[in-house]
């Protein structure tokens, strides 16, 4: 039961979404863990290989439902020996009766799970689910250890237009936190900033990032963990515990200045799978510092006819035509036809290659192929697994008008949602 590299035990609870609201409509089918990222990846592979790479094999994942997709995911992905005793669960909501199905924040997603979690834990590290970063989680445990602390909370410097979507913290010299303010409003900032001093102390370079921000990233000495929970109400741990617990116990900050972004929005969602392609990357699936790591399948390379592509993404198994990308991603499995025009676009792909069957099908009821047709120009945009998109169609809104909308797609924070599975027969202009 202990970790690989300490005589500590440690597990791992991943967030892995509340009602899914902010990412709707790419949560309409699918649990949020398993919203497709990057072209090849899911945004739970993100924590779970953090966590991997940093020694941890033990790792929970809560969920409001578990969606085929995710589970199907997690265990073709995440295979453990025996003797090692790792795993990767996933504890859904909808499976529980007793407490009304839905969890009704973090900490009471953590509540209601105690119970599978027993109480062979030293620590218990606390992630979210929707974050894209590399992070060293035994290097945060250190300081978790080195400082006697009871929580241990991960924060990085952010600017002024960040800091009221998230929590702010505020610390003397040695790292203590002694004031946790939950998404404070613009006008209440002053006075919420860190001393460029201090952040010297931790040797970070703040420039123009005066707050230092929690990351959602928590360790919590175990037992307390379960005191606090089950003696109390406490919904959120951003918005009920933390401001409580610093008044009670050491809260110490570990802070972070690596590259991090908050992906639970569609707004925030699309930007990260784009800047996913730019070049030089701003995040590597696989680095020194470890690789991300998903699904292995059996897919061909891709096959291409005369593109043109800037700081795009093409995963493998796709057959792309004629055609120019500008700032997209092409998904494993992506059929694309001629004359076609991506910019902005995130396309996910599909889950299988169509039959000769089933395309004969398509011909005689007259519904468009999975995949793009010919002669289509799509700009800010997210199709959604396996769309039919047929040819001469345009879908873009150069004015960001929203919502618009209909049983096929959806207008989220200006971009353009192509449900999973939609039908955009030919001619269509959205
Ligand atoms: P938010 O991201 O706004 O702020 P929250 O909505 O609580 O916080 O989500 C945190 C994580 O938990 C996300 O991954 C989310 O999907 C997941 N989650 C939310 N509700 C859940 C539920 N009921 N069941 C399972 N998972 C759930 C938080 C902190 C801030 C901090 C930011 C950093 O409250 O202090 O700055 O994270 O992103
Ligand atoms: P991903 O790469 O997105 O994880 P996989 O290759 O693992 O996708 O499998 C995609 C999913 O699609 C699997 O759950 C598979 O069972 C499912 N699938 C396979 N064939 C079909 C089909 N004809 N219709 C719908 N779903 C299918």
């Amino acid at each position: 039961m202990h970790d690989l590299r300490s005589d500590r035990t440690t597990l791992a609870i991943i967030l892995g979404g509340g009602r899914g609201t902010r990412l709707y409509p790419l949560t309409k089918v699918r649990a949020k863990p398993a919203v497709p990222l990057g072209g090849k990846y899911r945004l739970i592979d993100v924590p779970i290989s953090n966590c991997l790479n940093s020694g941890l094999n033990k790792m929970y994942v809560l969920t409001q439902f578990e969606s085929a997709s995710l589970h199907q995911h997690v265990q073709g992905s995440y295979q453990f020996d025996r003797f090692g005793g790792g795993f990767v669960e996933i504890l859904a909501a909808q499976q529980r009766f007793e407490a009304g199905g839905w969890y009704q924040g973090t900490a009471d997603a953590v509540r209601q799970n105690l119970v599978h979690f027993g109480h062979d834990w030293d620590e218990t590290l606390i992630l979210s689910g929707d974050q894209l970063y590399h992070m060293d989680f035994q290097s945060l445990l250190s300081t978790h250890r080195r400082t006697e602390a009871d929580i241990t909370i991960a924060a990085l410097p952010v600017t002024a237009k960040e800091a009221p979507s998230l929590g702010i913290v505020g610390v003397d010299k040695n790292g203590k936190i002694n004031t946790f303010t939950e998404k404070p409003p613009t006008e209440e900032l002053a006075g919420l900033e860190t001393d460029d001093e201090l952040f010297k102390e931790f040797q970070v370079q703040a420039d123009g990032r005066p707050y230092l921000a929690s990351m959602g990233i928590y360790v919590f000495n175990h037992k307390l963990l379960c005191d606090e929970l089950t003696q109390h109400d406490f919904v959120d741990f951003g918005k009920n515990l933390f401001p409580e617990a610093i008044k009670k116990y050491r809260v110490q900050v570990y802070v972070f200045d690596g590259y991090w972004e908050d992906i639970g929005t569609v707004g925030s969602f699309h930007e990260a799978n784009l800047a996913l392609a730019r070049t030089p990357p701003v995040f590597s699936f696989n680095t020194p510092r470890g690789l991300i790591y998903t699904r292995p399948r059996t897919l061909p390379g891709t096959i291409a006819g005369s593109i043109s592509a800037r700081d795009s993404i093409i995963a493998d198994g796709c057959v792309v035509g004629d055609s120019v990308l500008e700032e997209s991603v092409l998904g494993i499995r992506s059929i694309i036809g001629t004359d076609v025009k991506l910019s902005r676009t995130l396309v996910m792909g599909a889950d299988y290659y169509e039959t000769d069957t089933e395309l004969e099908l398509n011909r005689r009821i007259g519904q468009p192929d999975i995949g793009i047709g010919d002669n289509v120009e799509i700009e800010d945009a997210i199709v959604d697994k396996n769309a039919r998109i047929g040819s001469d169609v345009i879908i873009k809104n150069p004015d960001k008008v929203e919502p618009t909308e209909s049983p096929m797609y959806t207008v989220r924070d200006g971009v353009i949602c192509i449900l999973k599975g939609a039908v955009i027969h030919s001619g269509t202009r959205i």
